[in-house]
């Protein structure tokens, strides 16, 4: 008998979109980042895709000191695969971007796909009291700011991941960044398993109506065949929406408060691992199983935790 498939899932721990003063259960200090991952790992998370924050006002942080006791409180304490952004903060130039996987060499990086706008201003008219004078001016700022992926950051990137044994979550707001992605596949630059993450409902990327995730599964089908493992994020409210339709699609699925602060209408998330139990509790209705770390290093083939750079 075929074995069954197993759902992947990622949890996205703290990101650089929200800022603190949008959820009190957003985790800003290495020990609170390291300790909500660790719940989410125990919740069922197979890959937990971190960024850093300064611990002093939650400023996101590429900065590897900021990643390095966070690093540190991981290891040994879950076997669950760690996912370093290269993406950071739209703001950030790419040299600060790439500096933790560069260091960390982990087992997976996050590699975004294309340039492209990425407004954050809209979520001025929700937040009107910000606890640091940051906030304000960074969600001001997305008006004008471009998220810098060209071709050459890509191909940088790139070569830190072949150096270093890394492998990629590509990072995919719309169509054309599936067609990027299959440039440099055919270019030989990187090689299947291609993890995809679509990423829907972020202003600057495709929506998150269900016709946006089926164009997203039909183009990836057409331009990489079967070379790839496809997961879903939708953003804010679309997330458990488009969990759930993703994974009844063959999808994986990304959680996490970077993605969404929410668990309901009105209700904020009170931890990362409240949002996998979710998840979680939508793949048991649906008789599906989540891959441990192991069947997901298998799955994407990844070098393996005895590896990494931390
Ligand atoms: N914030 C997500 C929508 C990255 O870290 O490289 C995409 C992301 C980017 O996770
Ligand atoms: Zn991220």
């Amino acid at each position: 008998m075929a074995s069954r498939r197993k759902v992947v899932v990622t949890c996205a721990v703290t990101g650089a979109i929200h800022t603190p003063s949008m959820s009190p259960h957003l985790p800003v200090s290495a020990s609170e980042i390291a300790e909500s991952a660790l719940e989410a790992a125990e919740a069922g998370a197979a890959i937990l895709h971190l960024h850093a924050r300064d611990p002093m006002d939650g400023r996101p942080s590429q900065d590897p000191a900021h990643f390095e006791p966070i690093l540190r409180r991981l290891k040994g304490h879950t076997d669950a695969i760690v996912n370093l952004t290269t993406g950071g903060n739209p703001a950030m130039t790419v040299d600060e971007r790439v500096r933790p996987a560069a260091e960390f060499a982990p087992e997976l990086a996050s590699l975004n796909m294309g340039s492209m706008n990425f407004g954050l201003y809209p979520m001025l008219e929700r937040s009107t009291t910000f606890r640091y004078a940051w906030e304000r001016p960074a969600l001001e700022a997305s008006r004008d700011v471009v998220f810098k992926n060209t071709f050459a950051d890509i191909e940088r990137i790139i070569a830190i991941g072949e150096a270093n044994g890394t492998r990629f979550e590509f990072e995919c707001y719309d169509t054309s960044h599936i067609y990027n992605l299959a440039h440099f596949r055919d270019r030989g630059l990187v090689s299947g398993p291609l993890f995809v993450q679509s990423v829907f409902g972020l202003l600057g990327g495709i929506g998150a109506h269900p016709d946006d995730v089926s164009h997203m599964r039909r183009t990836a089908d057409r331009l990489l065949g079967d070379g790839y493992e496809w997961s879903v994020l939708g953003a804010g409210k679309a997330q458990m929406p488009l969990a759930t339709m993703g994974v009844v699609m063959g999808s994986h699925v990304r959680v996490g408060l970077e993605d969404s602060l929410w668990i309901g209408p009105g209700r904020q998330a009170v931890s990362n691992g409240e949002q996998v139990r979710r998840v979680r509790a939508v793949l048991d209705a649906l008789s599906i199983d989540v891959a441990t770390p192991d069947e997901a290093r298998a799955l994407l083939r990844l070098k393996g935790a005895a590896s990494v750079g931390f």
